[in-house]
């Protein structure tokens, strides 16, 4: 990449996304649309900050299409990706990670080779207890404009994403994106208005010394996630020679990020209680993006069996296993899984 002096550090996303066409052949299009996402998700952040002091807090009560409860703010960030996104003018359709139908774009809107899938508020169940939350998206590229669109034109492999990214609304809401070229996260410089480039070039250690798994599950793993983690907490005296921590924020975007920042693995493995589901995070706006962010920045997402971002779609909320992080501990838990569906 072109070398930039010193003062690159503090450029917007917007000046990054203009030098990355200018310099990369980065899609104009996709410019827009990076752009659009990003003003959606500092629209949420502003939702955010004023808790309840905003009445924005608590249950909608209704349900969305995972059965889950929505909470006022899902709904909220919901609606603010939709007429956002909307505005770019490039987009074929949306999937929501609340919503059951593809969203057509409305007449009044533009329309392009662009299909976006995004969690509007991953982890909202943090929301009320004031815990770190985020959003999350991937973006596909068709060959062209179709005329509809339907679940077979969109629903593709992870490996056809062309970026992906996540806002974490932490104590700094921060955006972390991928265009193809490696990981860059942006903070939100609230007295601009703008994300500004403060993590250029991000880079996961290939070992890890931490650990995040939900371990009230422990009772249906699979032997061989059983296995990895027992080897972890026996420390130094196990067969890893070394101690571990462990973490568990109940939030995806937050575990990914501090992945990211610092390192170390991530499971929400396939258990006996969510077999028949496929696993419990979903392919399309949870699993697919953070892949795609985890091999960027030098690490592996895995099913345990299978590469995430080749499992073959057939349902656009269709649930998968998600093993990610540190490419060692990744590979070391795909080899348990070998181990044992070979025994
Ligand atoms: P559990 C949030 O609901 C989510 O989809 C991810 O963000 C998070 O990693 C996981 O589920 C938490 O699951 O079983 O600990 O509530």
């Amino acid at each position: 990449r072109p070398e930039r002096d010193v003062t690159d550090t503090a450029l917007t996303l917007d000046q990054h996304l203009l030098h990355a066409a200018r310099e990369t052949g980065l899609d104009t299009d996709l410019v827009i649309l990076l752009n659009s996402i990003a003003t959606a998700c500092k629209a949420i952040s502003a939702s955010l900050r004023d808790g309840a002091l905003a009445g924005v807090l608590g249950s909608h009560g209704s349900q969305n299409v995972q059965g889950e409860t929505q909470k006022k703010l899902d709904v909220i960030a919901n609606d603010i990706f939709l007429e956002h996104c909307a505005h770019s003018g490039v987009l074929a359709c949306m999937v929501s990670e609340e919503l059951d139908e593809v969203q057509e774009i409305p007449a009044r809107f533009a329309r392009g080779r662009y299909v976006l899938f995004f969690d509007p508020l991953d982890g909202s169940s943090n929301i009320d207890v004031n815990v770190s939350v985020g959003s999350i998206f991937s973006i596909l590229r068709l060959e062209d404009v179709p005329e509809t669109t339907d679940y077979a034109t969109v629903l593709r492999a992870g490996v056809e994403q062309v970026a992906a990214g996540y806002a974490l609304y932490g104590p700094s809401t921060m955006l972390m994106l991928s265009t193809g070229d490696g990981v860059r996260g942006f903070t939100l410089d609230t007295g601009l208005g703008e994300f500004r480039l403060t993590h250029d070039d991000i880079a996961i250690p290939a070992a890890a010394g931490e650990f995040a798994i939900n371990a009230s599950r422990a009772q249906w793993w699979e032997p061989p996630v059983r296995r990895y983690v027992e080897e972890c907490v026996q420390g130094e005296s196990g067969p890893r020679g070394k101690t571990f921590n462990m973490r568990w924020v109940a939030s995806m975007v937050a575990e990914v990020h501090r992945i990211l920042i610092r390192g170390g693995v991530f499971l929400y493995p396939m258990d006996e209680k969510n077999r028949t589901q496929g696993g419990k995070l979903r392919l399309f706006y949870e699993a697919n993006p953070m892949a795609f962010l985890v091999e960027q920045a030098g690490g592996a997402a895995s099913t345990g069996r299978t590469r995430i971002m080749e499992v073959e779609p057939d349902q656009p909320h269709q649930r998968v296993p998600v093993i990610l992080g540190a490419r060692d501990e990744v590979a070391l838990i795909d080899g348990y899984h070998a181990e044992f569906d070979a025994s």
